[in-house]
């Protein structure tokens, strides 16, 4: 079934100047990109994108994390879209990332591990009307 992701481009990455490589990656997949940009999120919008992890005892500090600097956000539209780009991604954790995956090849660790993907179809139907308004979304 063709669906589409949400996909982040982590602030560890954008500093590296690693948003090509990556892009590059997830179209190698077969994986189109509908959507692209860069921006840079408050603390208020990064803390409402990961909601879902508000008690998790690592929270604040990926909130600021995730507002250290810019990131680009990409809808991704596939087969299998959203699992087609967790399996690209690698574990959370990169040292149990698959060979091959963005974060086997690029995360520095658990909390700057590059990427970002939404979990299931309702949760990036949700994270992509978070990121994109509808004129942005081809
Ligand atoms: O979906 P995914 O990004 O693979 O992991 P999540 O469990 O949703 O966690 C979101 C984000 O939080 C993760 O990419 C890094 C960070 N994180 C952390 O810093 N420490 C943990 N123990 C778990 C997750
Ligand atoms: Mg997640």
């Amino acid at each position: 079934m063709i669906e589409r992701t949400l996909c982040l481009i982590k602030p560890d990455a954008t500093k590296r100047n690693l948003i090509g490589a990556i892009l590059s990656m997830i179209e190698g997949k077969g994986l189109t990109i509908k959507a692209l940009k860069k921006l840079k999120l408050t603390k208020e919008q990064a803390a409402t994108f990961y909601i879902v992890h508000k008690e998790r005892p690592f929270y604040n500090d990926l909130i600021n994390y995730m507002t250290s600097g810019p990131i680009v956000a990409a809808i991704l539209e596939g087969e299998n879209a959203v699992k087609a780009y967790r399996e690209l991604m690698g574990a959370t954790n990169p040292e149990n990332a698959e060979q091959g995956t963005i974060r086997k090849t690029y995360a520095l660790n658990l909390e700057a591990n590059s990427v970002h993907g939404s979990d299931s179809p309702e949760n990036a139907a949700i994270e992509t009307a978070f990121m994109f308004s509808g004129l942005e979304n081809c």
